[in-house]
């Protein structure tokens, strides 16, 4: 509350005016002072504030725990508590939607509420509540490691979305939980921009595993010698100490309960994939040869299958037609083709593998008092990848910037909806505040027939035949008019967009330019059955089970798989719809500059922020009726020293009664209303006032109360 804070306005709903530039000049005086988080009602704002804070500690747990969103000042812990309030003592399923652009610190605060939530529970100490609580925090570091990469937007970058919810028992101690997690962009494996990196998983194993741990993977310290991992020309990152994170991951797979096989085929994939990039094919007339057999040897020893298969797989395919069987051979550049979707195809399949792990280590087990009373409520965290924009912006950042306008639709909805029912409820009139709703570019993106899901999964029924230009030439046709959709034909004086093969999209947080080059192919995922069969062949039953498609007869005709856009969209249809039917807390996350800088404050980045995240829109829905409520035992608590009839304790009524007692005294009565359970109050000045007067008492009442302990009164 306002009167508690030494820098700027804690709850910007207390701002004098409201205005975006009134809001911004509040978070940069707050950023400066070391403030970084602010409220607007409910929802808390956290700038990032890239350097390391001191406000995490227990010290702090022990402030915020139990305790009103409003009694402290601002802080994280406060949402993670009120969500935890609220699963624990009303039985409510609720979520923590976080949310904001490629490096304004989601993944950061995804930690921070998983540790206080861990320091908050299990008083008792309870064995299996601790395992848990152990198991859900040192997931993290081996999901970061495996999915998460250096960006030229954030050294920590996540490249999947993850959401874990976390179950708890009926005393509210956490005792399993589920992580689900959402398309990974695995075209990082084998491609990365300049700065940038491939997963950190691959150079933790160079920079960490020891001589012979990488004598047996046959890799060599150098991560220059693998084309894979090479390319962005940044294998070492200040902030990042691959060699430290190696042994974390270790551990932590260890006390997820991985066998040493398990771990030992993790790393011979990673190992695998290595050698795989520096595979080289050449073609000599037209047999497509393998230039360095080595490398094969190689990597059939570690993926445990035979040199001969490998070779094969690389160079042919195996196809059926009309009940025979053929064998075809690549062109070169169908091999190389080949070659990089088999990389990816193992390393999503293994990252997939790796989060099974973690959800069989955190599945609730139904012992004991938990079976007795098999009594469940489910905390869920929500942390994804950013809105993101980079010089080349392909599939992968559509599907990405795809699911931050879906998470800006729910805010949109579950904020006004909640705002709107709450005054229903409470039987209290109210005005709508017009928001810019992104429905119609959600719409754009996945609408039936004519969405640009649809459009590319139409253009990949028919193979071989449509280009990604044609599939370019089929959004133009449908989409031409859109407000939010263009491309160089369609605008052909915009400057912008400098190539026929581009188009844009105006999203909810600016014009992003993609390239329609790699649409079709990264939509289809074509990933020739003989690798599939390759894998299954393995004689280690750890890799031999990731696939076990690969035992399918070749004749047998398949149904065509879904496409990967149609399996992102039903994905993230799915997970609104889960996030929509719990009580949702938000965290709006803001980056302060693009230096990483903790001193820079850059007004026009945070401006455009705060604009597209529509944050000044949700002050103004949350002002409009009124900016605080209460309910009226808590308001009674809080303020009844203010008045002789309500001070020590009212007793000529219930706590409405005495609320309006104070009120009419005080002379607020034109100022609030009273709702079914709770007052409502108009301006901030009158809270300000309560605020005062109740800080103007305090000192006094604990004289008062100190001299009555010492017995002096
Ligand atoms: P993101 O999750 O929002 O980006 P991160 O949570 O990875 O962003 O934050 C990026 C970096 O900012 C971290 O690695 C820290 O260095 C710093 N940081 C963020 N929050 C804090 C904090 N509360 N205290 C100290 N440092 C912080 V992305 O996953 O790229 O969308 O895809
Ligand atoms: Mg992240």
């Amino acid at each position: 509350m306002a009167s508690y804070e030494e820098v700027g306005i804690g709850d910007a709903v207390l701002l004098d005016e409201i205005s975006t530039s009134a809001f911004v000049d509040n978070l940069r005086l707050r950023f400066n002072g070391g403030k970084i988080y602010t409220y607007i009602g409910e929802v808390c704002v956290s700038v990032n504030p890239y350097r390391p804070v001191t406000f995490y500690g227990k010290d702090y747990v022990n402030q915020y725990k139990g305790r009103e969103i409003f009694e402290r000042p601002p802080h994280i812990f406060a949402i993670a508590d009120a969500s935890y309030k609220a699963m624990k003592r009303r039985g409510k399923d609720t979520c923590i939607v976080i949310s904001g652009e490629s490096g304004s610190g989601k993944t950061e605060a995804s930690k921070i509420i998983m540790r206080y939530i861990a320091a908050v529970t299990n008083v008792a100490g309870q064995q299996e509540v601790e395992r848990v609580k152990n198991v859900l925090l040192q997931s993290n570091s081996i999901l970061e490691a495996f999915g998460n990469a250096k960006t030229n937007r954030n050294d920590n970058s996540s490249r999947f979305g993850k959401y874990m919810d976390i179950n708890f028992d009926f005393k509210g101690d956490p005792v399993g939980g589920h992580v689900q997690n959402y398309l990974l962009e695995k075209s990082r494996v084998v491609l990365q921009q300049q700065g940038e990196r491939s997963f950190h998983s691959f150079y933790q194993v160079l920079f960490g595993a020891t001589d012979s741990e990488l004598s047996r993977l046959k890799l060599k310290r150098d991560v220059n010698s693998y084309h894979f991992i090479r390319q962005g020309g940044t294998p070492r990152v200040d902030s990042i100490a691959d060699k430290a994170d190696y042994k974390t991951c270790q551990q932590a797979f260890k006390t997820l309960g991985f066998t040493p096989e398990q771990i030992d085929a993790v790393w011979r994939i990673v190992g695998a994939i290595l050698h795989l990039g520096n595979i080289e094919f050449s073609s000599g007339g037209d047999e497509t040869q393998i230039q360095n057999p080595k490398v094969v040897k190689n990597i059939a020893e570690l993926l445990h299958v035979s040199p001969d298969e490998v070779r094969k797989a690389l160079c042919h395919r195996v196809i059926a037609a009309r009940g025979e069987v053929m064998e075809k051979r690549h062109t070169e550049s169908e091999a190389t083709f080949g070659r990089d979707a088999f990389a990816k195809a193992i390393y999503e399949r293994l990252f997939s593998f790796i989060v099974e792990g973690v959800n069989k280590a955190i599945e609730v087990r139904y012992e004991g008092l938990a079976a007795r009373y098999k009594y469940n409520t489910v905390i869920g965290v929500l942390d994804i990848y950013g809105f993101e924009i980079f010089e080349q912006n392909s599939f992968e950042q559509f599907c990405i910037n795809y699911c931050n306008e879906k998470l800006q639709q729910l805010f949109i909805e579950l904020v006004l909806k909640q705002e709107q029912e709450e005054y229903k409820r409470e039987g209290i009139a109210w005005q709508n505040i017009e928001y810019f709703n992104n429905q119609i570019i959600c719409d754009l993106v996945e609408q039936p027939h004519k969405g640009i899901i649809a459009i590319t999964d139409e253009a990949c029924l028919n193979v071989g035949k449509v280009t990604d230009q044609m599939l370019l030439e089929a959004m133009e046709n449908k989409l031409k008019g859109h407000n939010h959709f263009t491309t160089r034909k369609l605008s052909p004086m915009d400057k912008e967009l400098k190539h026929v093969e581009e188009f844009r999209i105006k999203h909810y947080a600016g014009d992003v330019v993609y390239s329609i080059k790699g649409f079709l192919e990264k939509n289809k995922d074509t990933l020739f059955q003989d690798f599939k069969r390759l894998m299954y062949s393995s004689s280690d039953p750890v890799i031999s089970d990731m696939w076990p498609e690969g035992a399918q007869d070749i004749t047998m005709t398949t149904k065509r798989p879904l496409t990967a856009g149609t399996l992102f969209k039903n994905s993230m249809v799915a997970l609104v719809k889960n996030l929509a039917s719990k009580e949702p807390y938000y965290i709006r996350c803001i980056k302060p500059n693009d230096q990483k800088s903790p001193v820079i404050f850059d007004q026009e980045r945070v401006v455009h922020q705060v604009n597209y995240l529509g944050l000044v829109e949700n002050l103004r829905v949350r002002r409009a009726g009124f900016a605080y409520r209460q309910s009226y035992d808590r308001f009674l608590r809080r303020y009844k020293m203010i008045s002789q009839y309500t001070w020590p304790n009212f007793h000529g009524g219930t706590d409405r009664e005495g609320t309006k007692i104070l009120v009419e005294e005080q002379g607020f009565t034109n100022d609030v209303k009273y709702g079914n359970t709770k007052l409502f109050i108009r301006s901030p000045q009158t809270l300000f006032a309560l605020e005062q007067g109740r800080a103007k008492l305090i000192p006094g009442i604990v004289i008062f109360l100190q001299k009555m302990w010492r017995g002096a009164i």
